[in-house]
């Protein structure tokens, strides 16, 4: 454990880990089974387009959700790319600019307009007062996104969506195995999209998946990933290649009889992070409603740098230089990244929450890759860098460091309370 400054790697100390910890290292079910899988799908000599391990895996996908349909895809853009085309989105869609640029792209890659909408700061999603003001004569859709795998205002958005016949996606690709009031996510809007990329709690390698209780709709989109082919020769409609491959399927039926001990690693890691961070100043990290279902697959701390008086950006460089590969999601909002930068060069201005929250965020590793003495390490870390957070700015940046009374009382008694 590192005791002062002179410790932490950014200051010539030795890093705390000698190898790298992601934020996103995937989770893996049992190796000797998916063994078996690939051995099995090998034998048969088929690879893809609809074989028999994603019809399991869409199938145990539904049931677990308890959703009609189950679609599964090569990854969550896709997904979302499918869905927004089968819904027959077009003119302006309106999504949280506080999201991953796949959210935006999967629409402007079909010359749909994303329109950002701030964010409620507290739940970190879309905010249904801020929605009403963006809606247009040209606006089609919402795409709320449930960032976290914490549901947004749900039923807010759907009730926007009723009044001004909007069509109404989600996006969760953060969402699987995590419920809204009692009821899974996947069952909401007129369709959801999950993610499986490795860097979710649950991989199917890459992966995603489209789930609906519309029955035409579904079938719909099972033409559309497979370039609108019904049975041979026979294209009834504009498609892509959208279809999830049989090694990801079997990955994913393998990871599946894992997942609840991912959640339950995950949510052991939040615990122990909750309480380390507990007592440290200007770093929160983002709750999780006990009453509703959660994988806990992300640590998100929003660091207060006029109370903890180094900054967000400050305690990544102190973390990477020690091997924690703390990272910035969503930073800096998708308005602030192209093309959307150069289209609405103003668009900040509408979005002063996400603008704040982009700054304030940093994500720390977990997963099974992490354990709790890990925890314990990168926890010090941050608790050294904001009890010495004068030291550290003269350092960091050379620059006179102006405490504020309260972060002045925490550096005298942060040191008594950690017994350095
Ligand atoms: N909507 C939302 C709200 C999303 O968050 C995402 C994806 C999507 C839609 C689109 O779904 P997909 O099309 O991706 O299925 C990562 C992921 O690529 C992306 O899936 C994810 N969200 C996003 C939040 O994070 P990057 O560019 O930050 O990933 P990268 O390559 O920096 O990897 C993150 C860390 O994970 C690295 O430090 C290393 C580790 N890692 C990664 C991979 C791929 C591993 O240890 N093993 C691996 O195999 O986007």
């Amino acid at each position: 454990m590192k005791k002062t400054t002179d410790d932490l790697a950014i200051n010539g100390g030795i890093p705390a880990f000698k190898k790298s910890l992601h934020v996103g290292r995937p989770n893996f079910g049992d190796r000797s089974r998916l063994i078996e899988r690939i051995n099995d799908m090998l034998d048969r000599k088929w690879l893809s387009n609809n074989g028999p391990y994603v019809q399991e895996f869409e199938q145990r996908v539904a049931d677990i959700i308890g959703v009609r349909h189950c679609i599964a895809l090569c990854n969550g853009t896709i997904a979302l790319e499918i869905a927004i085309r089968a819904l027959e989105l077009k003119g302006e869609v309106i999504i949280p600019s506080f999201t991953f640029v796949a959210t935006a792209h999967a629409l402007q890659w079909q010359e749909i307009t994303p329109v950002f909408c701030d964010i409620d700061p507290k739940t970190h999603t879309i905010d249904p007062v801020c929605i009403e003001k963006m809606i247009t004569p040209r606006t089609t859709g919402i795409i709320g996104v449930n960032l976290w795998g914490r549901p947004c205002n749900i039923e807010a958005l759907e009730k926007i969506a009723a009044d001004h016949h909007l069509k109404l996606l989600f996006d969760s690709a953060h969402g699987f195995a995590c419920s809204c009031k009692g009821r899974m996510l996947g069952n909401f809007g007129m369709a959801e999209i999950f993610s499986f990329h490795p860097t979710k709690f649950f991989n199917t390698s890459e992966g995603g998946a489209i789930v609906t209780n519309d029955d035409a709709l579904a079938a719909k989109i099972r033409l559309m990933k497979n370039f609108g082919f019904s049975g041979y020769d026979n294209v009834v409609n504009v498609g892509t290649n959208g279809k999830m491959n049989e090694f990801s399927a079997l990955t994913g039926l393998t990871n599946l009889e894992s997942i609840e001990e991912f959640i339950s690693v995950n949510r052991e890691n939040y615990e122990a992070y909750r309480f380390e961070l507990a007592d440290i100043p200007g770093v929160s990290l983002i709750s999780y409603d006990p009453l509703e279902k959660c994988n806990y697959q992300y640590i998100v701390l929003e660091i207060d740098e006029s109370v903890t008086g180094v900054s967000r950006d400050q305690l990544v460089e102190i973390l990477r230089a020690d091997n924690v590969l703390a990272r910035r999601y969503f930073y800096p909002g998708c308005h602030r990244m192209e093309p959307y930068r150069s289209y609405f060069p103003n668009a900040g201005l509408l979005l002063p929450e996400t603008e704040q929250l982009a700054q304030r965020v940093l994500s720390l590793p977990t997963g099974t890759a992490v354990g709790l003495d890990e925890i314990r390490e990168i926890c010090q870390i941050i608790r050294l860098s904001v009890s010495s957070a004068f030291e550290i700015n003269e350092r960091m940046s050379g620059c006179n460091f102006i405490f504020e009374p309260y972060a002045a009382q925490r550096i005298e008694t942060l040191p008594v309370a950690l017994n350095v």
